[in-house]
């Protein structure tokens, strides 16, 4: 049956008379249909992918791509002068993530159903995700982002579960969503939900009562910020999540015929960064519940676990006070003690130690009581053995491994951008859509003229369709010739946007001085902020007075503009990648543990000026020098400067008049007159007074290497290479590749 007759079925019309919203809830239920034929028989052993996050974007198009009905739906769509875009533009984008680890979570999805292995997702369902974000008088302001409508991507299961906290207990239910792969299987996200939950106690944009836990449970993700006030429901909530996800493996292993002692034949769990980490001792309870001693049980969970670190910084790796614990899981805390007594009693180490300074370092017991510790990039793994992590490095050196993040071609590519797509396949044949590494056969075209232009003209076609989409959904005008410099990601100190914000003062000045580009450039930034992280706050509220300010400025706006596009999420990425000239990952060396971004524009033909930290140095390694235009301190040379604690600002500040003007003018009259005084004045006493993530160091390299770059764009065959080459190496970031390394070296499940 072809869509359009299913909706005909559906709705007795044929699409062409059927309204956008009908369309669409009729297709929802034709790939879930389609979806379902694709379930295949289960193998012995399962993988649970535990993780507060999936940031898995909108579905109905990725879906229909991994159906192989795209291209079929699109024309029927066609016919009936119907246009795939504005069907999607109906679907809301479920944000189920912060950024990276979440979107990682979804990726690996994608990869293990098309690799066809046999794995399930685990999370929470919010009902309001992460904030939306919109902004008012050049600030941030935080909205609730409700996705789930009568007709979504849910299915509720009868799968019902009632879990105890300290003092009350709540009813769980779980829905589950179609993971459908790439010309393969299907498998399932479970995202767990809580009857009980009341979407009325949200009051006053994302505010609620946050003592009700049994009516918020699931109201809201958590945003990524260490500061946060409230921080107790975040322990309830990885409860909850963790509690229901050991129930379901019990059971699922149960009825596959284990005995419980052989549960690592059934069962492997992967914990993505610490979030779930108390799967463990929960595990260990309920296997005690079914009749094993502490001894078994604790043996048993020991051979089933594997953990994902996702952070060097220090501040980020959860460490849960004591009283929090014994307030919301009494029921754990004799097990952690437990764990901990034996962890003591081995090694009278303190630094490893499980309860420390009144609180349980959640990573501690992922290292002691599981199989497996893996960083993110090669460089990431080697800092937690040699620095971060050595002391358990060296107790276990065999469970330390790096799994070099990747990312889905399905839709970083396939999806995102069709028309470079067709000219790889056009070039090589469809064959690197299995195989990613295929992509190096586009290398033999290096100096092939016609394909360099065909390179150049599909990135030109992508930015007029990135400028249209501005203007028809944030009214943002983009000239479409200008170079698009982007840097789209979480806003953190450590990520360096207010460097980026520096750079622009500075070429702010270049311009009024007289110094004008040959060809106008666009920075674009996209990010949210947690909405308790101050600084990263200002930073944004810096970003929007600049864009104004120079915008309004004659002088300057012709050659030089800013745009901070609102909300950034999936879909916007899908649009503002594709479109990229050259792409910001620019990272205080040592502090990005991947980064996935980087690997998407690289994908997308963009050129990426960056540190040498995460997966930039294997994408440098892969690409040579001469192809991504690199900068800054080595991650050696940061890490001693913070050993030796003598990095003072001030001195970088009054030596180098340029970096003095650029941080000057965030208090200059100009900005003033636009923006808040308070939140201006306290990022210029940030930067001069502490600029922890040091960007006055890397300052002048950055903006000599950013201008060689934008230099270099003007050579345009030269450049058509460096993109060539780029895409042509991206084939090691296929989480297909990474899932492959997880799969042989870490889960082991039968293909
Ligand atoms: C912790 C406690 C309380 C509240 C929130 C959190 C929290 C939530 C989200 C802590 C961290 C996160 C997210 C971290 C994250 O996205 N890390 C990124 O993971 C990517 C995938 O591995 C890497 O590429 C990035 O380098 C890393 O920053």
């Amino acid at each position: 049956m072809t869509a359009n007759e299913y909706v005909k079925k559906r709705f007795g019309r044929y699409m062409n008379e059927c309204t956008y919203e009908e369309i669409y809830a009729a297709l929802l239920e034709f790939v879930k249909e389609k979806a379902k034929e694709k379930e295949s028989t289960q193998g012995k052993k399962k993988l649970y992918y535990i993780s507060a996050e999936f940031l898995i974007g909108k579905l109905l198009s990725n879906n229909l791509i991994n159906l192989g009905l795209y291209d079929e739906v699109k024309n029927e769509l066609d016919k009936c002068g119907k246009s795939i875009a504005q069907l999607e533009e109906i679907e809301l984008e479920p944000s189920l993530g912060n950024g990276g680890l979440g979107r990682l979570a979804a990726c690996f999805l994608d990869s293990i159903a098309t690799l066809g292995l046999n794995g399930d997702g685990v999370g929470l369902n919010y009902h309001f995700g992460l904030f939306r974000q919109i902004f008012e008088q050049n600030l941030q302001k935080e909205v609730p982002n409700p996705w789930i409508t009568p007709q979504s991507w849910l299915t509720k299961t009868e799968k019902t579960y009632r879990i105890h906290f300290g003092g009350f207990a709540v009813q769980s239910r779980m829905y589950d969503i179609d993971v459908v792969g790439y010309e393969n299987r299907t498998t399932k996200l479970h995202l767990f939900d809580v009857e009980s939950l009341d979407e009325s106690l949200v009051q006053d944009g994302i505010h609620f009562d946050k003592t009700q836990f049994a009516k918020n449970l699931t109201l809201f993700l958590y945003p990524d910020d260490s500061d946060e006030n409230g921080r107790l429901l975040r322990v309830y909530q990885q409860y909850f999540m963790v509690s229901n996800a050991a129930r379901l493996i019990l059971d699922e292993c149960m009825a596959k015929g284990s005995n419980l002692y052989d549960l690592a034949d059934y069962a492997v769990i992967q914990i993505n960064d610490t979030h779930p980490t108390m799967v463990i001792p929960e595990l260990i309870r309920l296997l005690q519940e079914h009749g094993l001693t502490m001894d078994e049980a604790i043996d048993v969970v020991s051979k089933t676990c594997a953990y994902t670190n996702h952070t060097i910084l220090a501040e980020a790796l959860e460490k849960w006070p004591l009283h929090f614990m014994q307030q919301a899981v009494p029921h754990l805390m004799p097990i952690i003690y437990e764990l901990h007594n034996r962890v003591m009693k081995k090694y009278q180490d303190p630094s490893v130690a499980i309860i420390s300074k009144q609180c349980v370092c959640m990573a501690h017991i992922d290292i002691h009581y599981g199989i497996s510790v893996n960083g993110v990039a090669a460089l990431h793994t080697e800092i937690l053995k040699e620095t971060e992590l050595n002391n358990f490095y060296k107790l276990y050196p065999e469970k330390f491994n790096n799994k070099t993040n990747g990312i889905t071609f399905r839709r970083w590519l396939l999806y995102c951008n069709p028309q470079l797509t067709s000219l790889i396949e056009e070039l090589i044949g469809p064959g690197f859509k299995k195989d990613a590494m295929e992509l190096e056969k586009l290398s033999s075209y290096v100096n092939d003229d016609a394909v360099l232009e065909k390179i150049l003209a599909i990135k030109d076609a992508r930015k007029v369709i990135l400028c249209d989409y501005l203007k028809h959904t944030q009214n943002i005008e983009v000239n479409a010739d200008s170079v698009f410099d982007i840097q789209v990601k979480r806003l953190h100190e450590y990520k360096r946007q207010q460097m980026n914000a520096l750079y622009v003062i500075h070429k702010y000045f270049e311009i009024k001085g007289g110094k004008k580009p040959v060809r106008p450039i666009t920075v674009f930034f996209g990010a949210k902020a947690a909405p308790a992280y101050i600084i990263a706050k200002d930073i944004i509220h810096l970003i929007l007075c600049l864009s104004q300010h120079i915008s309004n400025d004659p002088q300057v706006s012709p050659y030089l503009k800013v745009v901070m596009v609102e909300n950034y999420n999936v879909t916007l990425a899908e649009k503002l990648i594709p479109a990229c000239d050259i792409s910001e990952q620019i990272s205080l060396a040592s502090k990005e543990a991947s980064g996935t971004s980087n690997m998407k524009f690289m994908l997308n033909g963009a050129v990426t000026l960056g540190t040498k930290d995460g997966a930039n140095v294997e994408i440098a390694d892969l690409v040579g020098e001469e192809n991504i235009f690199t900068f800054g301190e080595s991650s050696q040379t940061v890490i001693a400067r913070y050993e030796r604690a003598d990095y003072v600002s001030k001195d970088y500040y009054e030596k180098d008049e340029d970096i003095k003007k650029a941080v000057d003018f965030i208090v200059s009259d100009e900005m003033k007159a636009i923006g808040s005084s308070e939140s201006l004045e306290r990022l210029y006493h940030e930067l001069l007074n502490k600029d922890w993530f040091m960007t006055f160091p890397d300052f002048q390299d950055y903006v000599a290497t950013k201008d060689k770059a934008i230099a270099a764009y003007e050579d345009r065959k030269q450049w058509a290479r460096m993109m060539l080459i780029n895409i042509s190496k991206a084939g090691f970031f296929s989480a297909d590749r990474t899932i492959e390394q997880y799969n042989n070296e870490i889960w082991k499940l039968e293909k």
